[in-house]
């Protein structure tokens, strides 16, 4: 019977194959990735890939969560209530980025505590982006425009990424993206329209933003380590130099009709590569910043660490909270039922405690 076309993925079933349980295994990996499939954390992976799933996931979810300092700084600043709303709706949408992605590392099972131990003792990369500066409130606009239009750029194709919980959680976290990209440009066309002092700033941060957000897709394809095995277990769709020129090629026209100046010379449309030619990024600046001496790594870390040890109460509330949850969950039934039965006592008053309260409530 042919099966009905309901526009949903196929399952993702191999062909069992002879052998070990452990070659069985490897072939369907295999298999499934050969045909485009998805692998789930109940199947079996090469510790390579999913190695490799951990490093990247967790770097990419430190950086949605070091990515909220950069902007939050201006929270309390936002020249209106609209714009205060805005930037607090989008630092809020990056924390959740931070918490689905750490969901997912954690099916490949990592565990969140020690991602977070290993990020504060900088034993695991963010993004080097930010890693910058925020100037002045056009830098908002110039996130949202260049930082999360190349998060948009890298993170599509990663909604078709091998491995089915992190290709899942970046489909809601591009949606999102999309809208902070807009409002970010939005905020730009908004001062671009307003004083020569507010068409200054604009330039001034597109001037600073620039280079940095094109070192966020990474080193040139020739010094990228991981991108060919990434790219063979399909979890990184396209190389860093392919998606740096998709970049280049979306933001050139948009900074034309904000009557933006991006700051390179090199900058020509080629005809025969139907693309834009740009110049070449300092790579020893991005080799400084990913290795921690960027203008604001330190700052960044340590803050970091200090919301993780201000929030050391919550955590402990919330695993008290689960604690009991689980011990009434489980409790044999018969002590289930005797506390049903039996509500707790409220222990008698004396009577002149009894009328020192009837004193406070009159
Ligand atoms: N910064 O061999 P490759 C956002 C490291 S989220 C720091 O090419 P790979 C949303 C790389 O990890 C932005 N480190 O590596 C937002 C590797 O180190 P390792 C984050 C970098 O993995 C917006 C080494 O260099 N996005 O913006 C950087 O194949 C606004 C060699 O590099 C993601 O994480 C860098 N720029 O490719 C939030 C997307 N580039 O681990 C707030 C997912 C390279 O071997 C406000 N990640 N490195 O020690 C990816 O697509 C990839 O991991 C790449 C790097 C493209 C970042």
């Amino acid at each position: 019977m042919p099966v009905p076309d309901t526009g949903a993925e196929p399952p993702t079933v191999a062909e069992p194959a002879p052998g070990s349980a452990a070659e069985a295994g490897e072939a369907r990996f295999e298999h499934t990735i050969a045909r485009d499939q998805r692998i789930e954390p109940r199947d079996w992976m090469p510790d390579g890939y999913r190695a490799t799933l951990v490093r990247q996931i967790a770097q990419h979810a430190h950086s949605e969560i070091i990515g909220m300092q950069p902007e939050g700084e201006w929270i309390t600043r936002a020249p209106s209530l609209r714009r205060k709303a805005i930037l607090f709706a989008k630092v809020q949408d990056e924390a959740g980025h931070g918490l689905y992605l750490y969901s997912a590392a954690e099916t490949l099972g990592a565990d969140r505590a020690d991602l977070t131990e290993r990020l504060i003792n900088g034993r695991q990369k963010y993004s080097s982006i930010f890693n910058y500066p925020t100037l002045s409130y056009a830098d908002v606009g110039v996130i949202g425009w260049f930082v999360d239009g190349a998060a948009i750029c890298n993170q599509v194709p990663l909604c078709r990424s091998s491995y089915g919980p992190y290709a899942r959680a970046m489909v809601r976290i591009c949606k999102e993206e999309s809208f902070h990209q807009r409002q970010g440009y939005e905020l730009l066309l908004t001062m671009m329209r307003g004083s020569v002092g507010q068409r200054a700033q604009v330039q001034e941060a597109v001037d600073r933003w620039w280079w940095p957000s094109l070192m966020m897709f990474g080193p040139p394809d020739g010094d990228s380590p991981n991108s060919a095995r990434s790219m063979a277990w399909r979890i990184k769709r396209h190389s860093n130099d392919e998606l740096r020129q998709r970049f280049v090629d979306m933001t050139v026209p948009q900074a034309e009709r904000l009557g933006a100046t991006l700051p390179d010379p090199e900058l020509a449309w080629n005809e025969q590569r139907d693309s834009w030619d740009f110049g070449t990024p300092d790579w020893t600046e991005l080799q400084r910043v990913i290795s921690g001496d960027g203008p604001c790594n330190q700052a960044r870390v340590e803050r970091r660490r200090r919301a993780h040890e201000d929030g050391a109460w919550v955590r402990e509330a919330a695993a008290a909270h689960a604690a009991r949850q689980h011990q009434r969950a489980t409790a044999p039934m018969s002590q289930a039922s005797q506390s049903e039965q039996k509500p707790e006592q409220k222990p008698e008053r004396k009577p002149e405690q009894k009328s020192q309260l009837k004193g406070v409530t009159a």
